[in-house]
């Protein structure tokens, strides 16, 4: 595989509303990421991704844009900007944004000038059409609920949003409206800006056939035919001929698809691998049943594995600002802890690709339950609990049910240290800190030998070392052990360099025999890690150091060993 200067990823992604507040209104900001430049370099980072901080009246915490060329006053000023980016560059640190292209906010210009005049200019910068005797012109939904369509006022005209209403869709099929966003990011990239997450990016075509009847009530607005001529001319216009870092927010393609969109010459540098997202012990289809989606997640995880091995590089993720965190998604609440967490972070980090990890992940910051719906602030939160009253749920049903799958779980407030609010803010924040942040917060961790934070630490020095990056970042994935239940082992192989991560998803004791290895006579060189090995989590020639995978090995519960081997 042809190297890039973005292989050396490591990434954080950064919800700048809930990171840091330092202008006292209880909002994070740019200077409060400034601020933390220091931490997230000892942490060994070197991409920051930042989600939406555009002008925006925040219905969906930014991603509904009002000005993309404007920062947002709550975040800063194109100022704070500029020297984000200056002063990152200086610790080895690049910035990419977030690019929200398949619509914008229903408080934009354009959308203002649109509902006035929708024969107008503008009018056709979005997706405007007649109703059917009062009713929407079909039968889309949205992903956040409801109907995709819009009334304008009380004309018979509609306008889609795939999101909430508050985020229209752009017309892209209008070469004025592709026009005006080329020209905006390449003034980002002007300004600075190393790369792109390029937000829900295989949306940007509707197809107007009678998509609304197949299968999947989203084929409408899924991945359709002909969306890769525009994400080619996107790339050919702006961060392609730059060699800017691109990573693409891509849903349900099919393998064959994986070259067009991130192989070599593909429409992004990479796109995430969601498999770990989307396992949830809470979701009544896993009820009781952890042992088998464990085994369903390794199955999913050694696909993608196999499906990009040589021809792309997926980005890891094992939490985002759409999900709840990884702790309550794959265990069960007694089994949260440093052993768990610890052990569920090699995986992001060891398997193929580019990991990324998302702001509190390191320090394991948790679920935070809410008593009652007034205490959500996502407008999304509301639709959902709307929907399953309609469905027949009671109020406490449905408020537990959104407790259980609120991505708002992973945007409480950056725990910082013990201080009140966690460090984050002197005044009342956006949004409630978990109350547990005397507990879990970074100035402790720091302080811990023995913590996760410093687990992590150790795994993102021992993925960066010079004799190790290339069999992690490139290396085949061998998977290992795959009749032993609760188990993610494999070996990641390069050009005879071997690396085996063997990870014990269970509370229990397990063994690794020596009959199911499938290369037994695997000598193991040198422990790289292990997170029962506190403080170096590694303690070369200990009992607990395999010298070959022929003796079999025990793994403890939760335990994560990272091996090189002969
Ligand atoms: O495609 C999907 C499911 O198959 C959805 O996951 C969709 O791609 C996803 O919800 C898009 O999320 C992104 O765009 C949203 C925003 O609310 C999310 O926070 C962002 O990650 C609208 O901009």
């Amino acid at each position: 595989m042809k190297k890039q200067w973005w292989h050396d990823t490591i990434g954080y992604q950064i919800f700048p509303r809930s990171f840091q507040d330092t202008d006292h209104d209880g909002n994070g900001d740019l200077p409060g990421v400034i601020a933390h430049l220091d931490d997230l370099a000892d942490l060994g980072i070197n991409t920051l991704w930042l989600c939406p901080f555009n002008c925006s009246p925040m219905w969906d915490s930014g991603y509904d844009a009002a000005d993309y060329e404007q920062v947002d006053p709550m975040f800063g000023s194109l100022d704070d900007a500029k020297r984000l980016i200056a002063e990152a560059r200086k610790r080895g640190i690049r910035i990419l944004m977030d690019l929200v292209l398949n619509h914008t906010s229903s408080e934009h210009a354009w959308f203002q000038e649109a509902l006035k005049d929708p024969e107008g200019l503008y009018g056709n910068y979005y997706i405007i059409r007649e109703g059917r005797e009062g009713l929407p012109p079909n039968r889309w939904r949205s992903f956040f609920g409801g109907s995709a369509w819009e009334r304008i006022g009380d004309s018979n005209r509609y306008y889609l949003h795939i999101f909430t209403k508050y985020q229209p869709d752009l017309n892209w099929e209008n070469p004025k409206v592709r026009q005006e966003l080329y020209g905006m990011i390449n003034r980002w990239l002007d300004f600075g800006i190393a790369g792109f997450r390029l937000d829900s990016i295989n949306h940007l075509k509707k197809d107007f056939g009678d998509a609304a009847d197949k299968g999947d009530p989203f084929s409408y607005c899924t991945n359709v035919s002909g969306i890769g001529d525009m994400l080619q001319e996107l790339k050919d216009r702006t961060y392609g001929p730059r060699g800017a870092f691109t990573i693409g927010e891509v849903n349900g393609i099919h393998p064959e698809q994986l070259e067009a969109y991130i192989g070599e010459n593909g429409y992004f540098s990479t796109m995430f691998d969601f498999t770990f997202t989307r396992y949830r012990i809470r979701d009544p289809q896993w009820a009781g049943r952890r042992r088998e989606m464990i085994r369903a997640c390794r199955e999913a995880c050694f696909q993608s594995q196999r499906t990009a091995y040589g021809r792309a590089l997926f980005c890891n993720v094992m939490e985002n600002h759409d999900t709840p965190r990884v702790g309550e998604r794959f265990f069960l609440p007694d089994q949260i802890g440093f052993f768990s967490l610890s052990m569920i972070g090699c995986l992001n980090l060891f398997l193929g690709g580019i990991p990324f990890l998302y702001q509190g992940q390191a320090i394991g910051m948790r679920d935070y339950p809410k008593a009652a719906l007034e205490e959500f602030r996502d407008f999304t939160t509301y639709n959902l609990y709307r929907d399953y009253l309609q469905e027949g749920m009671t109020g406490a049903e449905a408020l537990a049910r959104i407790n259980r799958d609120s991505r708002e779980h992973a945007r409480t407030p950056m725990q910082w240290n013990a201080e009140a609010n966690g460090g984050f803010s002197d005044k009342k924040p956006w949004f409630s800190v978990n109350p547990n942040y005397r507990e879990i917060n970074l100035e402790a961790q720091k302080q811990d030998p023995a913590s996760l934070y410093t687990f992590y630490k150790a795994m993102i020095a021992v993925r960066k070392r010079e004799d190790c990056r290339d069999v992690f970042l490139y290396g085949k994935t061998v998977p290992m052990y795959e009749e032993t239940d609760e188990v993610i082992a494999f070996e990641r192989v390069l050009d005879g360099k071997r690396a085996a991560v063997l990870c014990n998803l269970s509370g229990q004791e397990c063994f690794l025999e020596r009959e199911r290895c499938e290369e037994p006579e695997r000598r193991v060189r040198e422990l790289l890690l292990d997170n029962y090995g506190a403080p170096a989590f590694r303690n070369p020639g200990s009992s607990s150091t395999p010298r070959s995978l022929a003796e079999g090995i025990r793994l403890r519960p939760f335990q994560a060993l990272v091996l090189l081997c002969d």
